[in-house]
């Protein structure tokens, strides 16, 4: 039966789903998302895609050192992000988020900039390629030892508790986070302190090589949630309305003071862990066909098409759009030059101190520090 009530139960069997692999309505409710914000899913989606592709392209070109594709965690990432209010609520992403930030609003030629650390990257070059973060738009930047902002994330979390303004903190993770102390403690904090966060585990079954039966001993990660007072949902990631409506909840339970929840959606990394990983020694191929048959932007559109609101037309001047826009992000990147050595040294000291005045004086003797970097 159809109705308006809009309860996930924690705990379930059966991974949650709102549209199914052929992306026909399955939900027991009606669905309330306006027609803009269904077909905007579906933008991100192919965007996040086409531009991941780019990436990889890049790479071989060796114009990218470093790709750690999102592909196959799109429907997860742009579903969760649809669900927050970016105006205002933080994110705490983790390397393989690129679909999770552009879906925030983090630029496409920001992104790009930040992966080839051109002259145009707000971090000057600092950050790892593959690693999102914005100031503006409140995206912690990421950090690349697993699970490590998991605990700062809930100093967030409380932050905005004591500022009692209602604003909430999204974490996301692989499940590999999943394994490190790190993560336990911060989930122990969180649930103690009803801190207003939504933690969300992107499962793909592997951490590198490790797959996931190795890592613990529990059935699943959602279980976990049990242990430390908040609800625990399993979610279907390559359904971006499960994504969306899961995490929905999850961020009106925490805006309402309700506390924390956590979400493992079960996604699966198409691509090798990144550009440096040869997957096909720890995963057979026809896992990852069996995966790829049911991708997720091919089901959502069957879904959208299936409600009157996409087709032929509407794709060909979607497609055309994302690949002008990626056209004009690499032509102004390539055009801008790489990040100086000598911006290594500025803006953490007011005043340069003794020691790294020496070693910046002695790479000026065999470079220069404001030509383009390498
Ligand atoms: C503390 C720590 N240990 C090991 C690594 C090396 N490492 C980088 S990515 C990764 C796998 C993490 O897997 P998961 O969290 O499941 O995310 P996925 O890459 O599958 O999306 C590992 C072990 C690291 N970066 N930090």
């Amino acid at each position: 039966m159809i109705g308006n009530v809009r309860r996930f139960e924690p705990f379930g069997e059966a991974p949650i789903r709102v549209i199914d692999d052929d992306g026909r309505w399955v939900a027991p409710f009606a669905c309330d998302i306006d027609v803009a914000r269904q077909r905007a899913i579906y933008r991100d989606m192919l965007r996040a895609r086409r531009f991941d592709e780019r990436l990889s392209t890049l790479q071989r070109q060796g114009k990218v050192s470093f790709v750690a594709s999102a592909a196959g965690h799109e429907a997860t990432q742009i579903g969760a992000a649809h669900a927050l209010d970016a105006t205002r609520d933080w994110t705490f992403p983790y390397y393989r988020d690129l679909a999770l930030a552009l879906a925030l609003g983090w630029p496409l030629a920001e992104a790009l900039a930040q992966q080839t650390a051109s002259r145009l990257d707000p971090a000057r070059g600092r950050q790892m390629p593959a690693h999102p973060g914005s100031a503006a738009l409140r995206i912690f930047t990421t950090a690349s030892a697993i699970a490590s902002h998991v605990p700062p994330a809930v100093g967030s979390a409380m932050a905005q508790k004591l500022a009692g303004r209602g604003d909430v903190t999204l974490c996301s993770f692989g499940d590999g986070a999943t394994s490190e102390g790190d993560w336990h403690a911060a989930l122990n904090l969180a649930g103690a302190q009803g801190a207003p966060a939504v933690f969300l585990c992107q499962n793909n079954g592997y951490a590198i090589s490790v797959a996931f039966r190795h890592q613990s001993g529990s059935a699943d990660v959602a279980t976990k949630a049990h242990a430390y007072g908040m609800p625990g949902y399993r979610v279907d990631g390559m359904d971006p309305l499960a994504a969306y409506y899961v995490t929905r909840q999850a961020v009106e339970r925490a805006r309402e003071g309700l506390g924390p929840s956590l979400i493992e959606a079960l996604v699966y990394r198409y691509g090798p862990h990144s550009n440096a990983d040869d997957d096909g020694r720890y995963r057979p191929a026809d896992e990852v066909a069996a995966w790829r048959r049911r991708d997720p932007i091919v089901r959502y559109r069957r879904y959208l098409e299936g409600r009157g609101l996409w087709d032929d037309d509407a794709e060909a001047a979607l497609a055309a759009e994302i690949k002008a826009e990626i056209d004009d992000a690499v032509r102004a990147n390539a055009g801008a030059g790489r990040a100086p050595l000598g911006w290594m040294f500025d803006d953490v000291f007011a005043a340069l101190p003794p020691h790294l005045r020496r070693q910046r004086d002695e790479l000026a003797l065999t470079h220069d520090l404001e030509r383009d970097g390498h």
